[in-house]
């Protein structure tokens, strides 16, 4: 097999969704300071193409072009999910639980280390020293309060552990700060963060590659919160069955994939912290001034590709890559974690009526009965060991849900829990756990009256199982639906003959 293919090569990731009449190529100037992040914005809130910006104002010699909503939907429902599945390789038809299942596969394989060789596409381009002024690129300001211009959204942050033994690549956000300083977030729990303190304790700066770009199958591993100590450059090379070809950087001895579009080289700062943020954040706000203190990373170096694109994702309300992506690839390990510890959980996910803060988890009632279990006892068992998981660091409700409910259905999620769990009754609450503290209620809640934490608290697991699955494994009830509620010979008459009266065609 070939580096090129679409799920290998970012490059050809974008000739495959053009392909697919799923690009927009922009070949009017377009400002990089929020215009192409509103035009992406746009595309993410209806679903459209992703758009290409092949001529942003201020590119030199065309460095670089921007690629927007990366991995947002697409608005036909049978390749919903087309841009995800274009990432693995998979048919665009691919369902979200087939993407899932791609994404989980290789926690059974073994792992496959990457393929070293020695040059490549992203050495075709280099700027050092006094070359190196970020703040004369055409850097995107994304929302128009952000506390800069979000260089990073979609670039894979490598670092490794003090003793070799563990390269973690993984998204998070960072922002120009200065000519040659980025400051971004680097929180617990997250592996950036601890690997961050390993070299903390042993006082030394952390080296640091940022490579943007990256093969499509990289970057939705990078956005998913695989174990503690696992190298993701072997997991990658796992899933799909061959090992990712990296090159060595210039000045530091990490590798970067040596199809990237751009990669910057340095270090990430032990000491040294600088203004970041607000930025427009996955949950859909922006709180304009609510600036944090962040470690700096300090740029060395910067190589790029012939005609270098840039993917960034214009995050904000509803849907794009901070909800396909972080919602969905949490909720699938969160399902790998439920099964591996014998939970009855067929099946996770995320859903984006919820903002990605809750997993609607389908639960295997045919195994109930004999578990001889309580609702509270399995809330208890799930809600122990997921709040307490780093994989379940973003979620705030975990709903349990029968095996008539399609936890990828949001509507079907929504009636589950309004109809089948008694507010308070069929929960239990955590009030000792990592909270999330990007979710507004928690970075900005609390009445003043009230004693809260941003970090602490807050989560919930919420059973819309009713009795009888418990104590007989199966339900009692027929939805009250066109489905449920009507023989099957009626239907089809129903079907057979409803565009014919006049109404419109069915999906
Ligand atoms: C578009 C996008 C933006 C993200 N931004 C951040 C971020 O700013 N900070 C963060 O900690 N995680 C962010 N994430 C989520 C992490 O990538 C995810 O939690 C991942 O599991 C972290 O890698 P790790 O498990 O190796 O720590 C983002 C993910 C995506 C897809
Ligand atoms: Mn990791």
């Amino acid at each position: 097999m070939s580096s090129n293919e679409p799920h290998l090569c970012f490059r050809s990731f974008v000739e495959a969704l053009k392909a697919d009449n799923d690009l927009v190529e922009i070949n009017d100037p377009i400002d990089p300071n929020l215009e192409a992040a509103a035009i992406t914005r746009l595309v993410c809130e209806n679903d459209e193409k992703a758009p290409l910006f092949n001529n942003l104002i201020g590119a030199k010699d065309g460095f670089f072009r921007i690629l927007g909503a990366p991995a947002s939907l697409r608005k036909s429902q049978s390749e919903r999910y087309g841009r995800l599945a274009r990432h693995l390789a998979l048919p665009p038809t691919a369902s979200m639980r087939e993407i899932l299942d791609k994404m989980l596969e290789a926690d059974k394989l073994p792992p496959i280390p990457p393929k070293i060789v020695p040059t490549g596409p992203c050495k075709e381009n280099v700027l050092e020293g006094d070359q190196i002024d970020l703040t004369k690129l055409p850097v995107p300001m994304i929302h128009k309060s952000d506390g800069g211009a979000y260089i990073q959204t979609f670039g894979m942050h490598i670092v490794q552990s003090p003793d070799g033994k563990w390269t973690n690549w993984s998204i998070a956000r960072a922002m120009v700060h200065d000519e040659n300083h980025l400051t971004g977030l680097v929180i617990e729990p997250q592996h950036i963060w601890q690997i961050h303190q390993m070299w903390k304790k042993e006082n030394r700066d952390v080296p640091w590659a940022l490579a943007f770009g990256v093969p499509p199958a990289a970057i939705m591993a990078s956005s998913m919160p695989i174990p503690d100590g696992v190298t993701e450059a072997e997991y990658v090379g796992a899933m799909v069955g061959q090992p990712i070809e990296l090159t060595k950087c210039d000045t530091n001895d990490l590798y970067v994939p040596t199809n990237s579009e751009i990669v910057l080289e340095g270090t990430l700062s032990i000491m040294e912290t600088g203004p970041e943020g607000p930025f427009g954040e996955m949950h859909g706000y922006i709180f304009p001034g609510d600036v944090h203190i962040c470690p700096k990373y300090k740029v060395n170096k910067i190589t790029y590709r012939n005609n270098a694109i840039l993917p960034m994702s214009s995050c904000g309300k509803l849907t794009d890559e901070t909800h396909t992506m972080i919602g969905s690839l949490a909720a699938a390990e969160i399902r790998k974690i439920c099964q591996k510890a014998n939970l009855p959980v067929l099946d996770a996910f995320a859903p984006f009526i919820s903002q990605v803060t809750w997993v609607a988890l389908r639960i295997d009632t045919s195994k109930l009965p004999s578990m001889q279990t309580t609702s509270r006892e399995l809330c208890r068992k799930i809600g122990d060991l997921i709040f307490n998981h780093k994989a379940g660091y973003t979620i705030h409700r975990l709903v349990l849900v029968g095996e008539d409910i399609d936890v990828y259905d949001d509507w079907a999620v929504m009636w589950a829990f309004s109809t089948r769990c008694k507010p308070g009754v069929d929960e239990v609450f955590y009030d000792d756990v990592r909270a999330f503290p990007l979710i507004p209620y928690n970075g900005h809640g609390g009445k003043k009256s009230e004693e809260r934490s941003a970090v602490r608290g807050g989560k919930v697991v919420s059973d819309a199982l009713m009795d009888i699955e418990y104590t007989h494994g199966r339900r009692n009830w027929e939805a009250a639906d066109f489905n449920e509620s009507y023989p099957e010979d009626v239907k089809s008459k129903v079907l057979g003959k409803w565009e014919r009266l006049g109404f419109g065609r069915l999906e």
